[in-house]
This record gives structure tokens, sequence and C-alpha cells, in this order.
């Protein structure tokens, strides 16, 4: 028997940290329930890596206090090594990545075993015990045993060798820059241990898009430097690969899967990278997708190709994961009969029982694209015979591009959850992808992670995303709450208050968003061929990308049902395909994604379709303001960076909000032509628009589309009357002075105090000024801002329209409000309009 006690501990001097995001390990200030010595009975490179995250964890929750030294122990070991110093007890056998962690109390001493079925268990068992104790838990009787619900639990990086990430939101790659993997890899062994601790067990480092220069010599050495950061955690390397590689990089005439010549190639290619990366993970592959080329060229089917590619891999156990997300982008938009949501059943299920042992299909929550709201894949239900992976995003695409606070867990658990009905029988997702309903050796759950350099996901809540994706991977049916609470009392606090104001903030994310960006099944009502953040309704139509929502004077939704639609609905088992045929069974929060039905089609509360679409943009605009109030409410009970760090964010939100409110009621209310019953949409009773204002050298423009504006106008210091979209705009750089520009308005209501919301667009290239006065004086500090955010679309639009507030001014009739905007580059201080609210004091 040989333990093994290491005592040395030397923390990296890294940049950015695991402890940026939820492996803060605050001290408890109590003292801890479980022994602090730590030793291993193996000498693995993983079971020292869950000895030194446990005495790293240990010393920082119990406020640095030295670690013990006496009898008492936590001790470490696979099943054998437990087995081999404990005859007399009875260890159990344990499966792949499962642990136990038991406290035992000796007479003299008391000790606490953690046993994995395999090394890389023992550190998910020390994570465990770790985040457990993080949480105030006490473990002094801790007996716990866990088994990862699916083998297959990934991150997706969508980089470029370039160091840009395709749809990331902070910053640049930590893996890649300038054609080249970075010498400076600390950041990565960083991030492998924030997966390790919610049990992802590999990592895909590269864009699905322009991939093939991944597997170029020079990329592949750089690659290797990757796994060998990454493998103290247990934490595998993937790539995803170009299927056309041979001819791309490999100097052959074809790419066709079944030549030959393309499969030894794609042999030699492997066993290469198997020789630099002994535990390569396996390929991901984007083919005949979005303009990635793929076997349809040479009339191969997904099969043809995954199969290729998976006996290359076969000898060295490794995977392929082959993306269903394959669809023409070229659809006919006149056509009724064309839908984009079938393509992944239509190509997928008739391969079923064609891919080789080692695929595993991987396709999306749902049949468009990580929209707001989707109904779940029916390809799942498509695959009896074939292993699966689910594919979600927790970089916010589609869901506000981590500006936005979008907690995406209730959305997975409720895809995770849903019951398939295949044959009939109880079939949810969760347990399709884990290979249990249809007895598959592999499936999981795969996350596009999106991560970068600026604080991982940018957001400091928007990691909760990232934590709440790994830990259902491993355990699908904790509840988006528990994991929530987790993660705050983690991230932020175990103070209850805080973590249930967290939590409801957490929980009540998804459902704001989804209610004033894209309700009822609408998807995300965004800039579909653009930026994919603000508003832009129409953009989704007239055009190949298929992702059409129908909306004309009469009524709006797609009609996808069997008997008068495309056809969708049949995708699905019975059971579910008779739930969405009829509008009147159809869940009201996917009826316009199934139906297409009038405006005043009534829901099942008897609220008519556009009323609600009025009343969910008001409500959610107004939840989004209440999470303001919701962080304000957490002042001096957290960390005071963190609370700095949100706020604005939060600010920013609720007038993002407002904007996509508005833009979407007025849009739906001039097309239906049917009022706000309320009142509301399209009536502004307190906004001074700025067209209407006495200009300054500011010129009216029609701003596009016109309802990313308020009444369609905005007016912009440039000397222009139109905007080209997304052209810069004219550059007041060093050489040209910038021009002041004004707008003043006279004011004339009730006296008092007042909030004064100034709308401005807040383009990219440079930093406008801005300042209000009244009656030619500076009323308050916050009267003079600058528009340096960095937001998308370079023409104006609700991409960059931007709320300021500026507190509690003093008006009576008579006032002259003015605001002053001095361009900036190629920033033209433009203005949507000014808004006079009930006075609050500022934060
Ligand atoms: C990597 C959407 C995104 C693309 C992404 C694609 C995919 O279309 O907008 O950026 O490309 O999905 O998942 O392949």
């Amino acid at each position: 028997m040989c333990i093994m006690t290491v005592f040395i501990y030397a923390h990296p001097a890294v940049a950015q940290t695991a402890a940026q995001a939820w492996l803060k390990y605050h001290p408890l200030g109590k003292p801890l329930t479980v022994p602090t010595r730590v030793s291993t009975l193996g000498q693995s490179m993983l079971e020292q890596t869950a000895a030194l995250e446990l005495r790293r964890g240990l010393l920082s929750l119990s406020g640095g206090a030295p670690l013990e030294q006496g009898p008492n122990i936590i001790l470490l070991g696979t099943v054998q090594e437990m087995r081999a110093r404990q005859p007399k007890t009875t260890v159990p056998s344990l499966g792949p990545d499962e642990f136990l962690i038991t406290a035992r109390h000796g007479d003299l001493a008391r000790e606490i075993d953690i046993v994995g079925g395999n090394d890389r268990a023992i550190l998910y068992g020390a994570f465990a015990l770790l985040r457990n104790l993080a949480q105030g838990i006490d473990m002094s009787k801790a007996d716990i045993r866990e088994h990862p619900a699916m083998p297959v639990r990934w991150v997706d990086e969508w980089d470029n060798a370039d160091g840009s990430i395709e749809r990331g939101y902070a910053g640049r790659s930590i893996f890649f820059d300038n054609g080249h993997v970075r010498d400076d890899l600390a950041p990565v062994a960083e991030y492998a241990r924030l997966l390790a601790s919610v049990g992802i067990n590999a990592c895909n480092v590269n864009n699905v898009n322009n991939a093939a220069v991944f597997l170029t010599p020079q990329m592949l050495q750089g690659i290797a430097r990757i796994a060998e950061a990454m493998r103290p955690y247990g934490v595998r390397v993937a790539l995803s690969v170009d299927i056309a590689s041979p001819q791309k990089i490999g100097g052959l005439s074809t790419y066709d899967p079944l030549d030959p010549a393309v499969k030894t190639w794609w042999s030699t290619k492997v066993n290469e990278i198997y020789a630099l990366i002994p535990d390569f993970a396996g390929f991901t592959v984007k083919a005949d997708s979005e303009g990635q080329p793929g076997p349809a060229s040479f009339g191969r089917t997904p099969a043809d190709a995954a199969n290729t590619l998976a006996t290359a891999l076969a000898p060295h156990s490794g995977v392929v994961l082959y993306r269903a997300f394959v669809y023409n982008h070229h659809a006919d938009w006149r056509d009724p009969k064309a839908d984009r949501a079938r393509a992944a059943y239509d190509i997928f299920h008739p391969l079923d029982g064609k891919f080789a042992p080692n695929v595993i299909i991987q396709t999306k929550e749902g049949p468009i694209d990580f929209q707001v709201r989707e109904p779940v894949s029916p390809l799942f239900g498509g695959l009896t015979q074939t292993s699966q992976a689910m594919e979600v995003q927790i970089t916010q695409e589609y869901t506000g591009q981590q500006r936005h606070l979008v907690y995406l867990a209730p959305m997975w658990k409720q895809v995770l959850d849903f019951d398939m009905r295949v044959g009939g029988a109880s079939t949810p997702v969760r347990e399709i992808v884990a290979g249990k309903s249809f007895h598959r050796t592999l499936g999981g759950m795969i996350g596009v992670a999106g991560i970068g350099q600026q604080a991982w996901l940018g957001s400091p809540l928007a990691l909760a995303n990232l934590y709440a994706f790994g830990r259902l991977a491993w355990n699908p049916d904790l509840t988006p709450e528990q994991i929530a609470d987790e993660w705050t009392r983690q991230t932020i606090s175990n103070n209850p208050a805080v973590v249930r104001v967290v939590t409801k903030m957490l929980m009540q994310s998804w459902p704001a968003y989804e209610s004033y960006t894209g309700p009822l099944g609408l998807q995300t009502l965004t800039d579909i061929t653009g930026s994919h953040y603000g508003p832009n309704i129409e953009s989704s139509e007239n055009n190949g990308w298929g992702q059409w929502h129908r909306a004309n004077h009469n009524g709006l939704g797609m009609d996808r049902t069997v008997a008068t639609g495309t056809g969708y609905v049949g995708q699905y088992s019975p059971d579910v395909a008779k739930v969405y045929e009829s509008a009147a069974t159809t869940p009201d929060d996917l009826l316009l994604f199934f139906h297409h039905v009038p405006y005043t089609w009534k829901l099942h509360d008897g609220k008519t379709v556009i009323q609600y679409l009025y009343d969910s943009h008001y409500d959610g605009a107004a939840q989004a303001a209440h999470f303001v109030d919701d962080w304000e409410s957490l002042k001096g009970r957290i960390d005071p960076e963190l609370y700095a760090d949100m706020l604005p964010r939060l600010q920013y939100q609720a007038g993002h909000a407002i904007v996509w409110r508005d833009a979407v009621t007025q849009f739906f209310l001039k097309l239906s032509g049917i009022p706000d019953d309320r009142g509301r949409a399209g009536h502004y009773p307190n906004r001074l628009e700025a067209e209407t204002a006495r200009l300054t050298g500011y010129k009216v423009i029609e701003v596009n589309p016109w309802e990313d504006a308020s009444g369609g106008k905005a007016v912009t210091c440039h000397d222009t009357t139109s905007v080209v979209p997304d052209k810069p705009e004219k550059d007041y750089g060093a050489s040209a002075p910038a021009p002041t520009c004004a707008a003043e308005w006279t004011y004339n209501a009730q006296p008092g105090r007042f909030n004064i919301a100034v709308q401005y667009f807040d383009l990219q290239g440079g930093v406008a000024k801005f300042s209000l006065e009244i009656n030619g004086q500076t009323p308050t500090p916050d009267a003079s801002w600058s528009a340096d955010a960095t937001l998308p679309t370079s023409h104006l639009h609700a991409d960059n329209s931007t709320r300021h507030i500026v507190h509690n001014v003093g008006l009576k009739p008579g006032d002259k409000i003015r605001i002053e905007g001095t361009p900036g580059g190629t920033d033209p201080a433009a203005l949507d309009y000014i808004e006079i609210l009930p006075a609050t004091p500022s934060q």
C-alpha cells in the first residue's frame, strides 16, 4: 500500500482564471466539516490533480488556515486501490466516471474516502466534495454516489485560427491568434479546470466553418499543446473538420468520401493526430450546410461521409459527431410547402441504422437554430438505431448575446424532459440522448460555449449557463432552480436572501426575454441576415434562409400541419403530432410556429393573439426593468466589484428591452391595423421625438427598418439625409473637428422632478458625446455621457439604440430641454427621442 501525500501547491499566475467563474471558494467563515489533509493511493495524473484541487479549495474555503497534518484525512483512490488498502471493507464496483464520497469515523481518526470508477472519476469526486462544501453543506457524514447520465459531455468552441470567434461575445480566442495556437495556454488549463468541475469531458476547440487549416501538421503540433494543457483535468480535445480537407490541404483531386485515396488520406491523417494526441476525442462535422462542402457534391450521403471518418477513428476509439444541421439556405420563400424545419429529419431519418457504431448524430435542440423558443427537434424521435447528441448554445447568439441576462437552463430542461412518445412509449429526450431509450452505447450533450478572453463569457451572470450546461449533461434530472441555487452560492454568496434574489432573476430571465423578443413561437424576431441581436422583423421574410414567420395584414405564423401546411408536424410520433396538428391543442407558446392564424385568434385564456403580442412585450420590458431593482436590492450584500459590473449591464438591458418592445408592437400595430386595447402601442405621451425638436446641425433621417426608431425617424449630426446599411458613416476623425449638433424642446407639462430618458444610437467606430441642459445649465452629474459601448451594426439600428437616463431633474413649463451631440469617429451622435419619466434617485 502506498499513500502519497503531496504538500506543495503552487498557485499559477494566470491572467484569466477559473476564480472569475464559479471556482471561487470564498472563505466559509466557519470550521470545515471535513479533514484537510489530502492523500492519494495512486500516482496517476488525474489523481494528483484531484489532490491539488482539493488542497487549493480547502485552503481557500478555510480562509487560509494551514492544512492539517494529523491522522484525519481525505483519501483518494480508484476502486482497485481502495480494495487493496481496505481488504475488509466492501468497495463496490463503479462505472467509468462514477464516484463515491464516503465519510468514516474511526476511534482515532476521521476519514473521507473519494473512490473513482476510473482516475477521472476521482477528480469529479473531488470537485463534487468542494462544490458541496462551498455551498455550506455539512460533509462530515457524506455518503454520495454519482455517475454521469451520458458519456458524451462536450463543449464546442467556434474559434477561428485568426483568434476571432464566430458568435462569441467575450473577446478573442484563448486558443488561437493570428493563424497559430497561442504560446500562453495557461488560460486553457484554467478553462479545463472549470469544465472538469462540472463533469465536461471534451472540448472541440475550432469552428465548424472553415476548418481545413486545423489539420495541417503545423497546426496539429499546436493542438497537441492544447491537449497537454487540458489533459490534467480529464478534458480531451476534439477538432471540427472540413470534409473537403483531402482536397484543400491534402493535394487530392477529390474529397469524395467513398474514393479509396480519400479514405486512405483520412486514416493517415488520423494516425498522425493520435501519434501527437493519444487521447484525442474525435471529429465534429458540419457538411452540406450554409456553404460548407459536403458529400452531396458527389451524390454521397452524410452516412457515407461520417463512416469514412469513423473507420479512420475507430482503431483509436475516436468518435464522429456528425451535425444534423444540414439545410438549404436558398429555399424558395414563395413556396408554401418549403420548410427549413423539416430538413434534419428528411435527410437523416432515412439513414437511421446506416451509421458506423462510433458515429453520433449531433442535433440542435430545435429544428431551426437556437431561437428563443422552438419545439423539440423531431429527429430525436427519428433515429432509433443511431447514437445521438443534443446540441445547445451556451453563447447567446439569438438570446441577447450576453448583453441581456438570459439563463438558458429552463429552456434546455424543457427539451430534455420532452417526451417524444416513440412507439407510443415514454421516451423523453434526456433518455434518448443518454442512449437509454434505444440501447445505444454513445450519446450525450454538446454545448456551443463561445468562451473568450473577457472573463470567459463577457458578463458574470452569463456564466450560470456554462455551469448549468455541465450540470445538466451530468444529471438531467436536476432542476434549473437547483442549479441556479448551486451556482449562486459558489459564485456570489451563501446568504439566503442573496441566493433568493439571484435565483429568481435567473429563473425569470428567459421568459422575460422571450416575451419581449418573440412570444407564441414566432422565434426571435431579430435581424436574421445580420447581427442576430436587435429587432428587424421583416428580415426573416423574402429570403431563402427559412426562418419565416409569414406575418401579413391578416395574420401570422407558419402552417406546418400535415393537413394544410408543410407537413412538418408529421415528423413527430403520432401522440405528439396529434397535439401540434390542431391549433386548438397546440400550446400557446408554440402556436405560431405550427399555425398561421388571424390576429384575432383567441388563445387558451381567451385573449387575442394581437393583444397578447402587445401585452407580452410590455410585460417583458417591465420585467427587465425589475431586474435592475432586484440587483439594486443586493447593494452592500455582495462583492462591490460584481455589483458595479452587473448594474450597468442590467440598466442597458432594461433600455434595450424597451427598444424591442416598441419595435415589435409598432410593427404589428401597423401591419394588423388593430389597436392595443390598453392604448400603449404606438402612443408615447411622455416622449418628445428628436425629429420634432428645434434642430441645430442635426438632420432628420428615415431609419431602416422603420420599426427600429420611435416613429421610424431619428436625427443624425451628419450632412447626409440617408444612411447606407452597414457602410461606415463619414469619419470625423483627427483631421476634421467634429461639429456639435443640438436638439431642443420646450417643456410644456406639469412641474416636478423627473428622470429624462435619452434614446440615442451608439454606433461603432468612435465615441460620440452627449450632454443634456435645462435652460443652459447642466442639471445633474449624469447629464453628460459618452456613447462608448461596443454594439453590433454600423448604421442606425435597434442593435445600437441605447437609453441613457438623467435622474431626478427639476422641470417646469417653459423650460428649455437641450441635448447636444458631438460625433466621434464614425459615430454621428444620432438621437431618437427623449422621454420624461417619474423621478428616481440615480444609483
Ligand atoms: C457556425 C447559425 C449561426 C452560424 C453557425 C451555424 C452552425 O447559423 O448563425 O454562425 O455557424 O448556426 O451552427 O453551424
